[in-house]
């Protein structure tokens, strides 16, 4: 069946087989092997279109990055791209409503879940930093909004307390002590979205879901592409810096229920820093610069928050394996925040 979905796109010869692969919460994602061939020559993926509703946008907006990446990035970094189907459009609708789309695969690449030590770290920083520079000349017009307020606090804690009013699932009561950790930060957290869109901490293109999963590295720990395009869109740097560090610089892996095990490793964050900022530090501002080290918070608290209104409307936006998963997420990224908090000292660049 997949196969036959792949076999729309203008692809070089038959299919051997299609297989599930990576670990993302939103789209499903399959590697496609050709005959004759012993590694996968393409991704096959299924958009979640309630999540991206815009397919026509979402795939200009992969398509203005991607172009722009190969023309103007350097050759350290491959960009992929969308294959066009043999109609030539960049995506297909099944008689169902499903959206998919082809990408090529980029050879001999590895993702990981968690940075196994300070190299991939520095790799994964320099290739995120690398990435928002080299996007920062993109042409007019702006990218598109593609999930409005994707980043924004305001936006995130609202819907945190709609979902608490509305208490879909009936799960208010068995996560007070959470709710209340994250509800005493909001009125602090909220003080940075003030300066979002200033000439002190400008918009510019960034990833916006910069995991160390998105990253992809050859066999000698080289960081060789940034992937998983679908939120690029305007932020501010401290978007892709904090979100980076929640899984580069993580203890642990964000699923992690044993909350005693998970917590930042600095030397991983000094290692992602000097990687990131050696590519990008130069065109920051002062303020840009000045905030970075609160940005690794500020988003482990925007994904928390996100994670638990997702717990309590039911579970309806990220995918999960069992019902408690989207609560231990929150309670994952509560230790994360609490253990930077303790280092908030250490985390200063
Ligand atoms: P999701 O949106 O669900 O996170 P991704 O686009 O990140 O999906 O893809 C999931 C995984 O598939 C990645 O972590 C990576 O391992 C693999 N992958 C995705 N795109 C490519 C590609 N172009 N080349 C090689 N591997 C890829
Ligand atoms: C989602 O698809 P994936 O797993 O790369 C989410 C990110 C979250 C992340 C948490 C479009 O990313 O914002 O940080 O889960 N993407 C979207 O793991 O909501
Ligand atoms: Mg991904």
């Amino acid at each position: 069946m997949n196969s036959e979905i792949a076999e729309l796109f203008n692809i070089e010869s038959k299919i051997e087989k299609v297989i599930p692969i990576g670990s993302g919460h939103i789209n499903d994602t399959y590697s496609v092997l050709l005959r004759g061939h012993s590694s996968p020559s393409y991704i096959l993926q299924r958009i979640n279109h309630s999540i991206f509703p815009n397919i026509e946008k979402l795939s200009e907006n992969i398509q203005r990055t991607t172009t722009h990446l190969k023309y103007h990035g350097n050759e350290q970094y491959q960009v992929m791209n969308l294959i066009s189907t043999k109609d030539g459009k960049f995506w297909h609708q099944t008689s169902n409503g499903n959206y998919w789309r082809l990408f090529n695969y980029i050879p001999d690449s590895t993702s990981y879940d968690l940075a196994p030590n300070n190299d991939f770290a520095t790799e994964a920083g320099k290739a995120y930093g690398w990435f928002v520079r080299t996007l920062s000349n993109l042409n007019e017009p702006p990218l598109f909004e593609i999930i409005p307020g994707f980043h924004s606090l305001g936006l995130r804690i609202s819907q945190l307390k709609l979902a608490i009013e509305e208490n879909k699932a009936n799960r208010v009561k068995l996560c007070k002590l959470v709710l209340d950790f994250y509800l005493s930060r909001c009125e602090e957290m909220i003080a940075f979205d003030k300066l979002i869109g200033t000439p002190d901490v400008p918009l510019r293109v960034t990833h916006n879901d910069t995991k160390i999963n998105n990253v992809l590295f050859n066999s000698k720990g080289k960081a060789i592409s940034i992937i998983d395009l679908d939120t690029v869109m305007p932020g501010v740097v401290h978007y892709d810096f904090g979100d980076a560090v929640r899984t580069i610089a993580a203890k642990s892996l964000e699923d992690e229920t044993r909350n005693e095990l998970v917590g930042i490793n600095i030397e991983l964050y000094k290692a992602f820093a000097d990687g990131f900022l050696n590519e990008i530090g130069n065109s920051l501002t002062q303020k840009e610069y000045k905030y970075l080290p609160q940005a690794p918070r500020m988003l482990a608290f925007i994904m928390g928050i996100r994670f638990l209104a997702d717990y309590l409307r039911g579970d309806t936006y990220y995918k999960v394996k069992y019902p408690e998963h989207n609560i231990q997420r929150a309670c994952n990224q509560m230790a994360l925040i609490q253990d930077m908090e303790r280092k908030s000292t250490l985390m200063k660049l």
